[in-house]
């Protein structure tokens, strides 16, 4: 097929809403597009396992370690299977990490806020998944095929980590007066951090004029922001907890809540390597690379050995 052949069988794939699948054609900025999307998508399940692996050894009891333990290797795995994603795309998983530990590459800017009390791990589970699941929802149906699959199953974990996050809270909420103020606290550090993670404003999002004509992303930045605080302001009601933005109100026109603008400034900073804790997350991966080498060294050697005996 020629040229014009190949991106017409591109376009008519996206118009019947058929995957594009890794040894298709495809343009090369819808190319670089998903490399960009997805690897920052999965370095954002890797340096998110950091804030919450700060807490496995001081879980409250041991149903909550085996729970936060479970869940933290549960994101683990989200960024393997998505860096398998993104190796589909024909860049190496060296590049990949090579981005990430040079700071090159971004990753999720919630995870670059620290973790304070034992409530923060009902926050993030709550909050921080309730929000990543709103995104990747759509995903499942985005246009590439390795990316959306993996979705499919990352979504399903997704979901008990929103649950078992949310059960946290509403048990403190219920408690003492000590333990629900910080519920409460946990909340109102996390709040607007989470808003964030869907992006700048429809307006400034510069992404998003491509991933919607590409059928990557199926709704903007400010859709699923919007659909996110709608669900989530009845589940703090029903726990006794307020959500700290003094603009919220329901609004009957649009059957949803108004809502205060993120301090953009602070996200602008965070995604640039200045937030509370960019350097320390950064820092624990560069650590858990070195101290992995001689695991990559073996298992190289091991490989070479086996290739030279099969030979
Ligand atoms: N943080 O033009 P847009 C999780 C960047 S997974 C950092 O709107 P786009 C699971 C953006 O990259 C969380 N950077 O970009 C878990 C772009 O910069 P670039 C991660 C951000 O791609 C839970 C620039 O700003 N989820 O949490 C952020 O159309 C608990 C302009 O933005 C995903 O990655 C941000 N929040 O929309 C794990 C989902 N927002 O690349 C552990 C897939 C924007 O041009 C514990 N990704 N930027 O230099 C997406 O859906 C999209 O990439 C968005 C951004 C929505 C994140």
């Amino acid at each position: 097929m020629d040229a014009t052949a190949l991106a017409a069988n591109f376009e008519n794939k996206l118009a019947k809403n058929e995957n594009i699948e890794p040894k298709d054609w495809m343009p090369d900025n819808y190319r670089k597009h998903l490399i960009r999307q997805i690897s920052q998508h999965a370095h954002s399940e890797v340096v998110g396992m950091l804030p919450e692996g700060n807490w496995i050894t001081r879980a409250p009891s041991l149903r909550r370690k085996m729970v936060l333990l479970a869940k933290v290797q549960d994101e683990g795995g989200h960024g393997l299977y998505l860096y398998s994603a993104a190796e589909t795309l024909g860049i190496s998983r060296e590049e990949l990490l090579h981005q990430l530990l040079s700071g090159k590459a971004k990753y999720s800017s919630i995870f670059n806020y620290p973790t304070l009390s034992w409530a923060d791990m009902g926050a993030i589970g709550w909050l921080v998944d309730g929000a990543a699941i709103m995104n990747q929802v759509m995903l499942q149906r985005t246009s590439y095929g390795p990316y959306a699959r993996a979705m499919v199953r990352i979504c399903k974990e997704e979901s008990f980590h929103q649950r078992q996050g949310y059960e946290i809270m509403s048990v403190l909420a219920a408690g003492s007066p000590e333990q629900k103020a910080m519920a409460q606290d946990a909340l109102n550090r996390f709040w607007w951090p989470t808003l964030m993670m869907f992006g700048p404003s429809d307006a400034n999002s510069a992404n998003s004029e491509n991933a919607i004509k590409w059928k990557i992303k199926r709704e903007s930045n400010d859709q699923l922001r919007q659909r996110f605080v709608n669900q989530t302001i009845p589940q703090a009601e029903l726990i006794g907890l307020t959500i700290p933005d003094a603009q919220l109100k329901w609004n009957e026109a649009k059957q949803g809540y108004d809502f205060g603008e993120p301090d953009w400034e602070e996200f602008n900073q965070v995604i640039h390597g200045n937030g509370p804790c960019n350097k320390e997350r950064l820092g624990a991966r560069l650590k858990a690379h070195d101290d992995g080498k001689w695991v990559r060294e073996a298992a190289a050697a091991y490989a070479s050995k086996r290739k030279l005996v099969a030979a």
